[in-house]
């Protein structure tokens, strides 16, 4: 059997360099110490070792150790730190840079207060695969080391417990040179596929201590050998095979890097084998969506993909988010042939559901799908079937006609107007987004959801997402619904205070409207009266003036914008707002109401 050739790595970036202009910032009078006197001080040095640029701070005396070190022995460099108003902000930012490079820069949380507060983000990170370094730490473990009161109430029998359920891995080092290892060997777990959040618990009497004797030196990278998981070569001839003899092939694009060698390579093989494919907006960009081959998402309201998966005989899943969800309208027993190609089932335990239903599987690879990918082209690429050439079409080309009513879909009309053909992210999208209303056509275009549901990460992550595209060329644009917004709003003063420039659109529907939906379904279940939907739900009377909390945290805030007439005029402003560098925030006082698609699709009552 040849050896799997080398294919193109799973992510293109390494680690950014600190920004220098973020670099500039904080920067304190050097304290001239030169060597490593304490147990942070060897955690720190370990930081530095593995090249992690920033690490998102919320203060608390379990780590003043660690704290003291970053400041006063690294000098606040590599890695740098970003202070965050609350846990999970710190963690979500890391998981929004993570969504960007594919790697993990680190998180520090206080003793199990600061880690509660932490949770849904870290919860979040582990549902999209995303890697994240969370650093922690306990008073100390030494019961007659603690001070009265206050470090017994942040001392806990088993922290990681918080979190180990949707950790990938957590430990807590006893001395310095088993915190180095642990670092070296979280970050190397983090950052392997099917990558995830670690957690780190640094006792406070070790980081504290005087070192007894310097660490010898080591080469982390020696310790943390990158891994690639091809797939044997028969396997992928075997599904080779099948993808060459097949009528039609579906393939579903899921997780994916943001290698552009990744994506060209997923568009050579769908166009080799004239295959329709299916994307999700759960996800990052997988594939363009303009492209004739785009046979739209499973969540968009009607959806092209059903008929597409119907129609398959063979289906390719790679690393489909949810594959037994996907293929529900072919029945328990389809007749197409399933190819799953994943790592997923690798990081699958016994708390969280999020590895969804059982699907049938006809051929496994057990592998990364970009190498998978990477060999099907070179096997399947010259005698496959005729190839399409794409025809570009104008961004968002779906939703071509100004909306009448102000909705989600305005904004992104007048988004498209106003930010023409340059170069966008969307860090976020709110839960009703629909899928046509804007075109991806590179990995960077768009970075999918908050992975775990939890409300509140979308400015997290888009201030993360934000930090790494600095200088990227890149325009950030988060567009969170008011809920998301109001949840995790203090992001928006670490992206100020460290010059991350970022938009945020707030489609501001004064509600959280999904669960009225909710309700209504209930009330039309129960037949009664559905006008009573927003009891609970509405945050108005008063309206809360969502720019002015931009403002507050000095963001340039505009708004509210309650016609969309106004709306491309405070999108231009605030859009210049953000090329001068700023962090803009921009209040859309949108109709209480999804589009009637949406609503349709979510309200229909069910036995
Ligand atoms: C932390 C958390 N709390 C509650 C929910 C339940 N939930 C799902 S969507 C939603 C509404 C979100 O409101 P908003 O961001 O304003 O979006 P809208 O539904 O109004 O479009 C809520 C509360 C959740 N998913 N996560
Ligand atoms: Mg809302």
């Amino acid at each position: 059997m040849p050896p799997p050739q080398p294919a193109p790595a799973r992510h293109d970036e390494k680690p950014a360099a600190a920004d220098p202009s973020i670099a500039a910032l904080e920067r304190p009078r050097p304290a001239g110490v030169n060597a490593p006197g304490f147990g942070s001080d060897v955690v720190a040095e370990t930081l530095r070792a593995l090249q992690i640029p920033y690490i998102a701070v919320t203060p608390g005396a379990s780590y003043r150790g660690l704290h003291d070190s970053i400041v006063n022995y690294l000098g606040n460099t590599m890695p740098q730190m970003l202070l965050c108003v609350h846990e999970e902000a710190a963690v979500a930012i890391a998981h929004g840079y993570a969504k960007v490079t594919g790697r993990a820069m680190a998180a520090a949380v206080h003793s199990n207060v600061g880690l509660q507060h932490a949770s849904m983000a870290v919860f979040n990170a582990w549902c999209d695969r995303m890697p994240v370094l969370v650093l922690g730490a306990t008073g100390p473990v030494d019961a007659v080391k603690r001070r009265p009161w206050i470090d017994w109430i942040h001392t806990a029998r088993d922290q990681g417990a918080l979190v180990r359920d949707y950790t990938k891995w957590d430990d807590q080092p006893a001395s310095p040179g088993a915190a180095r290892e642990a670092l070296i060997r979280g970050t190397w777990i983090a950052n392997t596929a099917p990558s995830g959040p670690v957690y780190i618990n640094l006792d406070a009497e070790m980081q504290e201590a005087k070192l007894a004797e310097p660490l010898p030196a080591i080469d982390a990278a020696r310790y943390m050998p990158p891994i690639e998981t091809a797939a044997p070569a028969d396997l992928v001839a075997q599904a080779a095979a099948m993808l060459k003899s097949a009528r039609q092939v579906v393939m579903l694009a899921g997780r994916a890097s943001r290698s552009e060698a990744a994506w060209n390579a997923r568009v050579a093989l769908a166009e080799a084998l004239n295959a329709s494919v299916v994307t999700d907006l759960k996800i990052g960009a997988s594939f363009p969506t303009d492209h004739p081959l785009h046979a739209g998402a499973p969540r968009d309201v009607t959806p092209e993909s059903v008929p597409a998966i119907r129609g398959a005989d063979v289906i390719l899943s790679l690393d489909w988010v949810d594959l037994a969800g996907a293929l529900r309208a072919l029945g328990p027993s389809p007749a197409a042939k399933i190819i799953q190609v994943s790592l997923d089932h690798r990081i699958h335990n016994g708390w969280s559901m999020d590895y969804q239903a059982l699907p049938p599987v006809d051929l496994f690879l057990s592998a990364d799908p970009d190498l998978v990918v990477a060999e099907l082209v070179k096997t399947v690429g010259a005698s496959g079937k005729p190839r399409i050439a794409p025809a570009p079409q104008a961004r968002g080309q779906g939703a071509g006609r100004e909306p009448q009513a102000f909705t989600n879909e305005t904004i992104a009309y007048a988004l498209r107007k106003v930010a023409g053909e340059r170069p966008v992210t969307l860090t976020h999208l709110p839960i009703s987004w629909e899928d046509r209303w804007w075109t991806f056509r590179h990995p960077l275009d768009f970075l999918g959801s908050d992975g775990g549901g939890g409300v509140g990460g979308g400015p997290g992550i888009s201030v993360g997402a934000a930090l790494a595209l600095k200088n990227s060329g890149r325009l950030p644009i988060a567009v969170c619904g008011d809920g998301d917004y109001l949840m995790g709003v203090t992001a928006v003063w670490t992206a100020v205070h460290y010059k991350i420039p970022l938009l945020f659109v707030i489609a501001n529907n004064r509600s959280f409207y999904n669960d009225e939906l909710h309700q209504e379904r209930m009330a039309r279940m129960r037949a009664r009266p559905v006008e009573n939907k927003w009891i609970g739900q509405r945050m108005s009377d008063p309206d809360i003036d969502l720019a002015a909390m931009g403002r507050a945290q000095g963001a340039a805030g505009f708004g509210p914008v309650t016609t969309p007439a106004d709306l491309p005029v405070a999108l231009t402003k605030a859009i210049a707002a953000v090329d001068a560098g700023q962090v803009a925030v921009v209040d859309v006082r949108v109709e209480p109401g999804y589009t009637a698609n949406m609503t349709a699709a979510m309200t229909r009552a069910k036995n």
